[in-house]
């Protein structure tokens, strides 16, 4: 029913809940609430709204093996990972509660006795959230975090298909003193409430996390109110092995890539691009690890790869494997699924393609599942060549220990993030973010506070 957003876990297909969709009046109170709020929250002194961040954070920690669990339970993640990200998503609270105290102004030297110029920062007023399945918690607390602590007020609609650890983590900010309507959520259907969040003048900037499209049409229905735009979008990592890397370090690296969350995060390696004298010893390390991957209902023990998150994720995972298939890709590990259309849970086991060519569906669409095709190339320029080949620019690895490659690699990469002889550079202190179609902005570290602020200057005259 429309009305309704069926919770489901994707390891077995059972309902864990069904929430109503907020009707749009209620959304607009909301939203109204917050835009209504905002001067309140702004006028409290920085230091005590840091304080009130590091309750929040405090919060979440007392809770995590009540978050972790749920959100196993609705986003299928192995329980190892959940832990993971609340603690991650914590991270950014932390963070944030400390950027909080460092909102600093400036002076400008007039060019006149008789005047001075002030720069402020200013927040930029309410800010409305759309945040994907795959993270649930750190997507949020990555966007609410900068938001609370520069003083805009914050509304959230989490992903349909994982509400619940979103909610509980909203319930424990005002458990920890936060103001309800600092920081809201709301219910109901991306597309709905997407463009309620784009027409309403009360919301003075968007954030959002997850696909390109979807992105794309926020950035326009936010043009007629100029609104402030943060876009996290999709990714297609390119991933390079050069002939001088550490191939065990970098198969190892590589598994950690790939594989976490089932392969679906946006930084995760999408095109494995390996110095073809050693992609066999390549191919092969790899393999050995990917093979000892279990995978299975995350709530289990030793599990490492959960399921896929539903069954469209699944379809176009098979069908980036089956395109690849056709056109010669060679199987080196899985294409092995279990799925049950009926109860309605996908697992996809890990595969390994290679031999993997340009007009592959896989070397050109993000697949997000855990499947990793593998091409070669025989120099460095031609290694550029292919992972800028893309429309996306979110994250790149390389496996290099040569400073002269490395040096190249990094300064020829056009992505926001590049990882050199590192799988998992994400970090709340660091600035997360994409190039080209990847999206605008960037979130944590310095960077990710400034989208929330706005620059007055303030000319002074008359002073003589
Ligand atoms: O994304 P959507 P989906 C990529 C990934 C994945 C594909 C599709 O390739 O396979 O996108 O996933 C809300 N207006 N990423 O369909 O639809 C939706 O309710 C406003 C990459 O899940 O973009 C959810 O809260 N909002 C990515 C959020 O948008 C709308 C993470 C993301 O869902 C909306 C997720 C609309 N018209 C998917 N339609 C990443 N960057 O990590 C949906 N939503």
């Amino acid at each position: 029913m429309a009305n309704k957003i069926t919770v489901t876990n994707p390891a077995t297909g059972e309902i864990l809940e069904e929430l109503s969709a907020w009707p749009s009046e209620e959304v607009k109170k909301a939203l109204y609430k917050g835009y209504a709020f905002f001067p309140t929250w702004a006028s409290i002194h920085a230091h005590k709204r840091s304080e009130l961040l590091q309750h929040w954070a405090i919060q979440i920690r007392e809770h995590k093996d009540e978050l972790a669990k749920l959100m196993t339970k609705e986003n299928g993640k192995p329980l190892k990972e959940s832990y993971g990200e609340i603690e991650y998503a914590a991270s950014y609270i932390d963070w944030y509660a400390e950027e909080a105290k460092r909102i600093y102004g400036r002076t400008i030297p007039a060019n006149t006795e008789s005047k001075r110029i002030l720069v402020r920062k200013e927040p930029v007023g309410l800010v409305a959230a759309i945040t994907p399945w795959n993270f649930p918690a750190a997507m949020m607390t990555r966007k609410a975090a900068p938001a609370l602590a520069s003083g805009c007020t914050f509304i959230v609609k989490p992903a349909s298909e994982t509400p619940l650890t979103g909610i509980r983590i909203i319930e424990l900010a005002h458990k920890a003193g936060i103001p309800e309507d600092a920081i809201q959520y709301v219910v109901g259907s991306g597309k709905m409430i997407g463009a309620l969040f784009t027409e309403s003048n009360y919301v003075r900037k968007i954030t959002f996390t997850g696909s390109t499209a979807v992105g794309k049409n926020l950035i326009k229905g936010s043009a007629n109110t100029v609104k402030h735009v943060t876009m996290e979008l999709g990714g297609h990592a390119p991933l390079i092995v050069a002939k001088d890397a550490d191939i065990e370090f970098a198969a190892e690296q590589t598994i950690i890539s790939k594989f976490r969350n089932a392969g679906q995060t946006c930084v995760c390696a999408n095109r494995i691009i390996v110095h073809e004298d050693i992609v066999d010893q390549f191919a092969a390390a790899f393999v050995q690890r990917a093979k000892h991957l279990t995978v299975g209902n995350g709530l289990h023990d030793n599990i490492d790869i959960g399921p896929i998150i539903n069954e469209q994720g699944y379809n176009k995972i098979k069908e980036h494997i089956d395109d690849a298939k056709q056109k010669g890709a060679k199987v080196l590990l899985g294409d092995t699924f279990e799925a049950d259309h009926e109860k309605g849970y996908y697992f996809v086991y890990p595969t390994i393609l290679n031999e993997v060519t340009a007009d592959m569906t896989i070397m050109h669409e993000e697949t997000f599942g855990p499947v990793a095709p593998i091409t070669t190339f025989t120099n460095i320029e031609e290694a550029v060549r292919l992972a800028n080949d893309t429309p996306f620019g979110l994250a790149a690895y390389f496996f290099t220990n040569d400073y002269r490659t490395g040096t190249y690699l990094y300064e020829h990469l056009d992505y926001g993030i590049v990882g050199w002889n590192d799988g998992g550079p994400s970090a709340a202190h660091a600035p997360f973010g994409g190039m080209k179609e990847s999206g605008l902005g960037r979130e944590g570290g310095l960077e990710g506070i400034e989208p929330y602020l706005e620059t007055k200057y303030v000319s002074i005259g008359n002073l003589l």
